[in-house]
């Protein structure tokens, strides 16, 4: 019996644990991609790791996305043949660490927006580390992310659903 229970509170713990991971992070949150706002502002108070997810929202036709390299960015040019993402509602997936520039490749919005924002991607938080239960914390990881209070919460909740399943 109280094995099913702790198997039920570790698919619990797995289903709330999992989504902490990799994010979604939506650029300029409920604004979304436009005119005006302070991109670089908005990305220096995230956090990025490889897996998550960015997510431009904005009026299709309006705007556009570019991924840029450094110097690009500095003068808000697109490289040559460059695709621009167009939907409204584009999404890239954080594949790999390191700095990534992206701006927006409409008009002069880059200058004026100014739409164009770098960040610097993390290795991911779920990836290859060897038995990461056991090793602390490094002091930079969890604490700004908000993973390690989070997983507390799993672990809170897993227990209070195995507790119910014994005493039920
Ligand atoms: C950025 O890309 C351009 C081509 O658009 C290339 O000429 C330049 O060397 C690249 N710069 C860096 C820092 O990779
Ligand atoms: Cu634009």
């Amino acid at each position: 019996m109280a094995s099913k229970a702790f198997l039920i509170a570790l698919a619990i713990v797995a289903t709330i644990v999992a989504p902490t991971r990799a994010k979604e992070i939506v650029v300029g949150g409920k604004d979304g991609w436009m005119l005006g706002m302070d991109y670089q502002a908005w990305a220096d108070g995230i956090e990025f790791h490889v897996g998550d997810t960015l997510v431009f929202n904005y009026k299709p036709g309006a705007h556009n996305v570019i991924k840029v390299n450094g110097t690009e960015f500095k003068l808000c040019a697109a490289p040559l043949g460059a695709a621009p993402l167009t939907s409204g509602h584009d999404v890239i997936t954080l594949a790999a660490p390191g700095r990534k520039w992206y701006i927006c490749g409409v008009a002069d919005h880059c200058h004026t927006g100014p739409m164009k924002f770098a960040i610097t991607v993390q290795p991911g938080l779920g990836s290859p580390s060897p038995a990461p239960a056991l090793t602390p914390p490094k002091p930079d990881a969890g604490a700004a992310t908000g993973f390690g209070p989070s997983k507390t919460l799993s672990w809170l909740i897993a227990a209070l659903a195995a507790f119910m399943m014994i005493t039920a």
